[in-house]
């Protein structure tokens, strides 16, 4: 929509370099043997912006008034697209959009229980969101039960799917809608009886069934997941929210949710000083927190995994990846915390995670695709501490388990 070249150090900074001429060529360029008599030398690439600039500036910076005038341009277009993909208060705090279809663990009680691949799940794996859903689906074996369509972010940033079913091992890649067969996800959502206009977010559970929104809210369909389909899954005896700690991971959602995983989302979309100040404070100061807490305890509520974990997890992993360096989240890296580190170690080991993770795909999708905050959607080299083969060094956290077991997840 708007183009970036306008911005382009080679128009802020022309060059004056001389063309080459036969006397600066290399010397290996002079005794290449002629391929044919016809050959002549490409014209060089004249770059008209170039020309325009020279002619206009020479070698000195363009005229104030241009580069004041490209700059309050680009800060309109800016707030402009930054209002569309991320509303902001009056402060310029971001505020994240409400979830519209919501759901409960019983939604499903006795005769209301859907047979196996009547639910359909819709998911994009940049997504922190998304990811929660994948992973308590993994852990609980729902797989076969609850198929999953990956898509992937076009163009204008909203879902769509691709045409390609290739798939890589066991790695989750996107591709085709396996449920409705559509292009985009928003057609999708329009397929429900009474349609819909709203923002199509992933995840989002379809009901093939009744051709309904079951739920875009990823909270509700990781608990039910955990233990409102346990007829489906193959791992029911797994309970990642055991009533005896509900009330101490509702505790820490209400810390993690506005200042972790939420929290980088207010670093990055913020739209003035004071509303990242404010929130890249309240997220560092939560990390510190945190790590502090896991020094002497394994996971958030003592020896046992739970859907807090899942939550912190999916916000931890992208980290150093996307959130350090494009939504400035940068006062520390992920690595430098040793136990916040070790611990996503940890549950990045436990059978099955690690699939349901897709770096590559997670930094195209950021930093390819939010256009307003990366525009000329340079993707940065995968950060060496982000590896495979970093993240499943030891981490040694068994020992702060009581009874030093593993993990006490199960899988089948
Ligand atoms: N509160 C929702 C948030 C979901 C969400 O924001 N998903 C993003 C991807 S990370 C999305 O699909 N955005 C598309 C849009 O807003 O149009 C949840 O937890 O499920």
């Amino acid at each position: 929509m708007y183009s970036t070249s306008l911005l382009s150090p080679a128009i802020l900074f022309p060059t004056n370099n001389p063309k080459p001429t036969t006397k600066t060529r290399p010397k290996h360029h002079q005794l290449r043997p002629r391929m044919s008599l016809n050959h002549q030398t490409p014209p060089p690439i004249v770059n008209p912006f170039n020309s325009v600039a020279k002619l206009l500036w020479g070698k000195s910076l363009p005229p104030q008034l241009l580069i004041s005038t490209v700059r309050s341009t680009w800060s309109t277009a800016w707030h402009l697209m930054m209002s569309q993909l991320a509303p902001s208060d009056s402060s310029g705090s971001y505020t994240r959009p409400t979830s519209l279809f919501r759901a409960n663990p019983n939604q499903f009680p006795g005769e209301k229980a859907p047979g196996p691949t009547a639910l359909h799940l819709y998911v994009g794996l940049p997504c922190p969101w998304a990811h929660r859903t994948l992973i308590v689906r993994a852990l609980k074996g729902l797989e076969d039960s609850i198929p999953v369509s990956i898509a992937s972010p076009g163009i204008d940033g909203s879902w769509v799917f691709l045409d390609n079913n290739t798939t890589s091992g066991n790695k989750l890649i996107a591709g085709s809608d396996k449920a409705n067969g559509c292009k985009a996800l928003r057609e999708v959502y329009k397929l429900r009886q009474g349609g819909y206009n709203g923002r199509s977010t992933v995840p989002m559970l379809w009901d093939g069934e009744r051709k309904e929104v079951v739920c875009n809210e990823s909270y509700d369909i990781i608990e039910l997941f955990n233990s409102g389909l346990n007829g489906l899954a193959s791992n029911p005896e797994l309970d990642l929210s055991p009533p005896s700690l509900r009330e101490n991971i509702d505790e820490w959602n209400r810390i993690i949710y506005p200042n972790v995983n939420n929290g980088v989302y207010r670093c990055g979309f913020a739209q003035s000083q004071e509303a990242y100040d404010n929130a890249v404070n309240e997220l560092f100061s939560t990390l510190d927190k945190i790590d502090d807490h896991l020094s002497a305890s394994r996971y958030l509520c003592g020896d046992v995994l739970t859907l807090a974990d899942i939550c912190l997890f999916t916000t931890l992993i992208r980290f150093d990846l996307v959130y350090n360096v494009m939504f400035k989240c940068t006062k520390k890296k992920l690595i430098e915390y040793p136990n916040l580190h070790g611990y996503m170690r940890d549950i990045y080991q436990i059978p099955k995670v690690a699939q349901t993770c897709n770096f590559e795909a997670t930094m195209d999708g950021y930093y390819k695709f939010l256009f307003p905050l990366n525009p000329g959607g340079i993707r940065p080299i995968m950060p060496s501490g982000c590896e495979h083969e970093v993240l499943s060094k030891p981490h040694n956290r068994g020992s702060l388990s009581l009874d030093q077991k593993n993990v006490q997840v199960y899988v089948s």
